[in-house]
């Protein structure tokens, strides 16, 4: 079964390509939504994951008749309100990159020490401007002082996971589709559809 992902974000694909191998090897094709990249984004003016996971995957799934998903996520740190929340990507500024949103992720942590956190993942599912369904996957870490870990992306340097001892940067992409946001939203996203072929 073909599924389309709507991302203009690479390493969230990739990680959904990895899941689908590795969750249900041979069942369905992770494949970028044809030619997403000359789309216009939407604005993902929500507050929350599910409305802006929901915007993306009904706007992107107007050009197909195939299913479409979308994935809208973030890290949320207790002691900042939840922020970064919903403007992960774009904390440090619109156009900002992963390197500049850990630095301020940093700052607005000095002196902090309750440095809980949270990632969250929801992803939404849809055919042809219709909501199928959405799927909530939630991970809770630490954010550490300084950066640890070359793998991953985003924050995954700064967020320590307790049961592993090292941060997701430090963990194998299989050892974090086990426990991740992302991996516990694509797994229900799997047994759902698995139920409906
Ligand atoms: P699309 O909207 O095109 O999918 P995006 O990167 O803008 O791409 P989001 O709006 O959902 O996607 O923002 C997600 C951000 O949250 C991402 O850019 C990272 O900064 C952070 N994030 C989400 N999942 C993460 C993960 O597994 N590891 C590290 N950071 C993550």
């Amino acid at each position: 079964m073909i599924l389309y992902c709507a991302t203009s974000n690479r390493h969230k694909l990739r990680e959904f390509e990895h899941a689908a191998q590795r969750l249900a090897p041979g069942s369905f094709q992770i494949l970028p939504l044809p030619g997403l990249g000359e789309l216009q984004p939407p604005p993902e003016t929500g507050d929350t994951f599910e409305a802006n996971a929901i915007e993306k995957a009904l706007y992107y799934s107007q050009w197909t008749q195939e299913l479409v998903f979308a994935d809208d996520s973030g890290l949320a740190v207790e002691a900042l309100g939840g922020a970064p929340g919903v403007l992960s990507a774009r904390y440090a500024g619109p156009s900002a990159g992963d390197q500049a949103n850990n630095q301020l992720l940093l700052r607005n942590l000095q002196g902090v020490t309750h440095r809980a956190a949270e990632f969250v993942c929801v992803i939404a599912l849809a055919q042809a401007k219709r909501l199928i369904r959405t799927f909530r996957g939630a991970v809770r870490g630490e954010i550490l002082h300084q950066e640890r870990g070359v793998n991953g992306f985003g924050y995954d340097p700064l967020f320590y996971h307790p049961p592993f001892g090292c941060t997701f940067a430090e963990a194998t992409p299989d050892q974090k589709l086990l426990v991740s946001h992302r991996g516990q939203a694509f797994a229900q996203l799997i047994e759902y559809l698995k139920q409906r072929i």
